[in-house]
This record gives C-alpha cells, structure tokens and sequence, in this order.
C-alpha cells in the first residue's frame, strides 16, 4: 500500500491593512514563493491599535508595540504563522513565544525631505525661519531643532497620502518621511532631499522589514533562512541592542546610523533632548560577529555621557500626558 503523506501546511502570513504594510507583505510571500514554489502562501489582513486611532500624537501614546500587539495575538493564537512589520516598529523585546525570524534586505534608511512646490529650491540647510515641518517623530524632531532652530515643527498624522495632501494643501511647507517608505509605494520623487547622518540619525531598524514568527515553529523559521539578508541583519541586530539597552520604545529621541565593511561594524547613536537642547552621540567600531555586544558597549557610553538623564526627562514628560 503506498504512504500517503499530507501536503505541508498553507503558511499564514499576517499584516496591516495600510497600504505600505501590504506592499510589505505581498513582497514578502512573492520572496517566499520564488524559494518555496511547492508550498502554499496566503496573506491575512488585521487592524492594530495604532491604525484605529490616527488623532492622537504618536508620542502621547507612549504604547510599545502599537502597531504589532494584534498580529502577536494572532500567531500566539495560531490564527497566522508569522507576521511582516517595518523592523523600525517591531519592538526591541518580544512577547515570550515569539521571535524575529529573519530580517531582510535594507533600502536606504535614510530620512527624506519633502517639501512644498514653493520651497523647490530649498535643502534642510536653506529653509527660511519659520519654515513648518510636519513630523510625529521625537527622534526627527530633536535633531533637527538641535540642528535648525529658526524651523517650527507641527504634528502630522496618518498614511503617506494622506500626509502628502496636507503638505500640498498648505498645511505645512515639508515633511520629514523615511526615505524606505516612499520607495516602497513608488513615490521616488517625491524625496526632495535625503537626509545626511549628520543631520539625521535614522530610526533603529529603519529600512528593514523584520518577519515575526513562533519560536518553536520550525518549520516557517526554516523558510525564513532563505529570505534573511545577514549583513543588514547584523547591522540592526546592533541598532536593536543599543536601543533595548536604553529601554527605549519606539517613540523616543533614539537614532543610529550602521556601517559594515567586511567584517568590521560601525555603530553610530544619538540620544537627543526634545528641545533640540542636548545631545549626546558617539561611535564604535568591532566585529560584526558580536553584534550585539556592540550595541550594549554603545548604549553604556551614551549612559555615562548623560543619555539617561535625557530619557528619563522624556519618560516623565509622557507620563504626564
Ligand atoms: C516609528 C517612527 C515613525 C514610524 C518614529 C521615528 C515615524 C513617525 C512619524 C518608530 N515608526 O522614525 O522616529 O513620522 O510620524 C513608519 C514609517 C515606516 C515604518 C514611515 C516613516 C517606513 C520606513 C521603514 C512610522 N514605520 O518613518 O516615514 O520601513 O523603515
């Protein structure tokens, strides 16, 4: 009697709903079916908190893991197998029972320009006094008042589009948006400028998607292998560490900049106080092997160097609302 084996399973793969998410994803199981042409892959679509509450300053939120808490439910609930984020918002820790399976390949991770038609002939050094930046990022806004002080900054809120009809409506005379994000939707021409590492440090993981699953799934931890993309996995193994170092969640004034020239690893962070008032910032260089030893090194200097303080004044500030 022939053995009758069951086919393998269909794989789950879980996103937002935004459209860069599904833009995200849907690159995500094209990249898991070129590998695997055998196996079935489908896509399932969840809100998460973040989506559902567009009004309120991303900064006065404070939550961690707002834009992943749903699809962590979902695989912990074996409702999907693994989960597809910007690597930016995955936090640095993860609920017990998951992990990050792999981490692909970075785009640029630079921050972008955009700017109004009128200020066309404008860089982030020639803007006029006064110039309106629209950002929700801590980390964008105290850089660039470190850097800039005559700019005034404003809160902005929702998907791409929505941010881009406000610019060009007047609201505000530029945007500060990751480079990552508007290649991904084919909105190339819309960066005006990207941004150098000496006027913005990019956030942690910026660029990269990182692919959440089960830790004990190894069936889809062995699927990722085949999309991991090791040197920028190194780089933001390093970028992850140094920030869960410093206890930062997402929204805090947090960035770094990578660099790997075979094997040697450069690591860059910032610690900046919202008012653009101080910063704290140094480098280090070692083994990209030891990766995350990196990070820690560079986070305990920060600390040394007044990091803490600056944080703490931060956290205290978003606890009072
Ligand atoms: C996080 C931040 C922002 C996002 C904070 C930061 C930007 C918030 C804002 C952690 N997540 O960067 O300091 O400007 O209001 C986000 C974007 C992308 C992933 C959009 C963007 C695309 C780029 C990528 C939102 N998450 O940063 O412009 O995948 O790295």
């Amino acid at each position: 009697m022939a053995t009758v084996t069951s086919p393998p399973r269909t794989i789950r793969i879980g996103s937002r709903k935004s459209q860069l998410a599904l833009v995200q994803t849907y690159w995500v199981q094209e990249q898991l079916q070129k590998h695997f042409p055998d196996r079935h892959f489908e896509v399932e679509t969840m809100s998460t908190h973040g989506d559902k509450i567009l009004d309120v300053a991303l900064s006065k939120i404070g939550d961690k893991g707002l834009f992943t808490k749903e699809l962590e439910l979902g695989m912990l609930n074996n409702e999907i197998d693994l989960a597809v984020h910007s690597l930016k918002d995955l936090p640095t820790r993860l609920p017990e029972g998951l992990v990050l399976g792999c981490v692909t390949e970075r785009e640029d991770p630079a921050d972008a320009l955009v700017v109004h038609e009128k200020h066309k002939d404008k860089q982030i050094d020639t803007l006029p006094e006064g110039t309106v930046i629209g950002t929700s990022s801590l980390r964008r806004l105290a850089q660039l008042r470190y850097h800039f002080p005559h700019l005034t900054f404003k809160d902005v809120r929702g998907n791409l589009n929505t941010r881009l009809g406000k610019l060009d409506a007047g609201e505000y005379d530029a945007l500060i948006l990751a480079v990552a994000g508007l290649q991904r939707l084919g909105m190339s021409d819309r960066i005006h400028q990207a941004l150098p590492p000496e006027v913005s440090l990019h956030a942690v993981g910026q660029g990269a998607l990182g692919i959440e699953c089960r830790a004990d799934d190894t069936d889809v931890l062995e699927l990722l292998k085949a999309i991991e993309h090791v040197p920028t996995a190194e780089r933001c193994y390093a970028e992850r560490s140094f920030l869960r170092r410093l206890e930062g969640g997402c929204q805090v004034p947090i960035g770094v900049n990578t660099k790997l020239e075979g094997d040697t690893l450069t690591l860059t962070g910032i610690v900046a106080s919202v008012d653009g008032q101080k910063v704290v910032k140094d480098t280090i260089t070692g083994e990209a092997s030891n990766a995350e030893n990196l990070g820690i090194e560079l986070a305990e200097r920060l600390r040394q160097q007044g990091a803490q303080e600056i944080l703490d004044a931060i956290f205290a500030e978003i606890q009072r609302g």
